[in-house]
């Protein structure tokens, strides 16, 4: 059987006839898939991306003399501010979420090729002694900060979870959730929803054949979700739920403060519509995007598109002129996110990713190139903010909420021996100042070490459940001037024993 004529032509059309080679090759149902699969506007798309990609490989589009940091008044700080504001925010955060109207959105549709997993990053276990992987910790953490707000306000809430997944992540992320019974959140209030996938591009415009059937797709960028924020009808589920705030972050920093009342309550103090989560960058090539003005509009440059000349640039004072460093942790109001998506979200630009992508020669080989040999396009979930009328900025301790697993141990930084080792460091650290003791296997006391890094083992392995405790708060009860031994797992079992005791 030949492919439908007006199919043939229209591929010969947009140069994109390669396509149909092996069809005498595959039987029906790869012939049916194949055409099925062919996305509407797939010649726009490749000669798109031909061309981003040859400005790319001439030249990152300059935007050195344009950048400037941000402006002091913008910038909120967890560091710099005293307990009474703290509170303050923390207060007004955990009101809106006893109210029901804050929920968390988890960008999880990434491909985690760095860390070289076949599966979704958030089911990833980095080894604590509870054995939890990323995905229970953050349920936990939603279940406690609900628990905090109701307990607070005498109400029972709930703070939706929705999670952007991709064709690569949606299907082993269900199921994951369904063995792990949704870590005994309501599934109702869990939503997953799928972004789009775009065809990955050779450099002179062709769309890519991973099989001889089968167009190499990949998720269209964490900026994805805008579209699919409207392709799934999310924002109508928001606004049936009375939901007016959201925190959008990514799925891989294991210290992420879910729903984060102090920040949604700084944003919404401020009257903000969209707000970014900073750290202070450790130094100038750290693979995180930088928050500043270009053209006197916020925006996050990309860590891949900042030249080295101005990520190294120093302050007289002493530290980086851009230092604001991007830990994918946004606010933005549902009435922001439905103008963006209504309004804003076809204007977002594509940024090229050129990577190597497996393909089937002419002769019908796979061939797995050693150089880069395909573009791939992307959309920025940042990259909306030049949108926003009130824009702001909070910065955080690093060692407190940032550590995100990128890697494999095999690399020296973001893996999960450092993600694990910060958590723990972090644990240890509220377990010293709720007033604990360690001691060894013979009883002896642990020398303490108080001043701890997040990039060291503590001396005592002391771990947390975050049903315990959400960021610290109310151990004093079941640690103060109390011995335990090491490794310690201070989980709700061992809390009611405590109590007990
Ligand atoms: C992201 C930020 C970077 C910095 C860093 C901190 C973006 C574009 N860049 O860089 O500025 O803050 O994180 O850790 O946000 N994802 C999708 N769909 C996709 C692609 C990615 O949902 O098509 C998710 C992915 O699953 C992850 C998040 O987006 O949860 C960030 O993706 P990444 O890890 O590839 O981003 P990275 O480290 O390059």
């Amino acid at each position: 059987m030949d492919p439908p004529e007006e199919v043939r032509a229209q591929l010969e059309r947009c140069g994109q006839g390669h396509l149909l080679r092996f069809w005498a090759e595959l039987d029906t149902a790869q012939r049916g898939a194949l055409l099925a699969a062919l996305p509407p506007g797939l010649g726009e798309h490749c000669r798109q991306a031909a061309a981003a990609g040859a400005r790319q490989r001439g030249q990152h589009e300059r935007l050195d003399g344009r950048m400037e940091p941000l402006p002091p008044e913008l910038l909120g700080s967890a560091r710099r501010s005293g307990p009474a504001a703290l509170q303050r925010w923390e207060a007004e955060g955990l009101h809106q979420i006893s109210q029901n109207k804050v929920a968390v959105l988890l960008l999880a549709g990434g491909q985690g090729t760095r860390l070289g997993v076949s599966y979704p990053k958030g089911m990833y276990n980095v080894g604590l002694p509870s054995g939890k992987n990323l995905y229970q910790i953050q349920a936990e953490r939603i279940r406690k900060v609900e628990q905090l707000a109701g307990k607070r306000h005498h109400c029972k809430c709930v703070i939706p979870w929705y999670i952007m997944t991709s064709e690569f992540t949606l299907g082993p992320t269900e199921e994951f959730f369904v063995q792990h019974n949704y870590f005994n959140l309501d599934r109702c209030n869990v939503v997953m929803f799928e972004q789009r996938m775009l065809p990955a591009v050779t450099f002179d415009g062709k769309a890519i054949l991973e099989e001889k059937g089968k167009i190499s797709m990949a998720p269209d960028g964490n900026g994805g979700l805008y579209r699919a924020l409207m392709d799934n009808k999310i924002l109508d589920d928001m606004k049936q739920r009375g939901i007016q705030y959201v925190h959008v972050y990514c799925v891989d920093n294991i210290l992420v403060k879910m729903a984060d009342p102090v920040f949604i309550g700084f944003c919404i103090s401020k009257g903000a519509d969209c707000g970014a989560k900073v750290v202070e960058k450790a130094y100038p090539t750290e693979p995180v995007g930088v928050v500043c003005c270009v053209d006197g509009v916020y925006q996050v440059v990309e860590y891949s598109e900042i030249s080295p000349e101005t990520a190294q640039q120093q302050r007289p004072e002493g530290g980086l002129v851009f230092s604001a460093g991007n830990i994918c942790n946004h606010f933005f109001t549902v009435e922001f996110l439905e103008i963006v998506a209504q309004k804003w979200e076809s204007q977002l630009k594509h940024h090229v990713a050129i990577k190597k992508v497996p393909y089937i020669d002419k002769e019908g080989n796979l061939v797995k190139p050693l150089k880069p040999n395909g573009i791939k396009l992307e959309k920025f979930v940042f990259d909306v903010f030049q949108f926003s009328k009130n824009f702001v900025a909070f910065e955080v301790l690093r060692e407190e909420e940032f550590s995100p697993l990128k890697n494999a141990d095999t690399a020296d930084k973001n893996t999960p021996t450092t993600a694990r080792q910060a958590l723990l460091a972090q644990h240890y650290r509220w377990a010293l100042k709720a007033g604990a003791r360690f001691v060894d296997e013979n009883g002896c006391r642990i020398p303490e070490k108080p001043s701890l890094s997040g990039t060291e083992d503590p001396p005592a392995v002391c771990e947390i459940s975050p049903l315990v405790s959400y960021f610290g708060e109310g151990l004093e009860v079941y640690m103060k001037n109390k011995e335990f031994p090491s490794p310690f797992v201070l989980d709700e079992n061992k809390v009611e024993m405590l109590e007990n005791s």
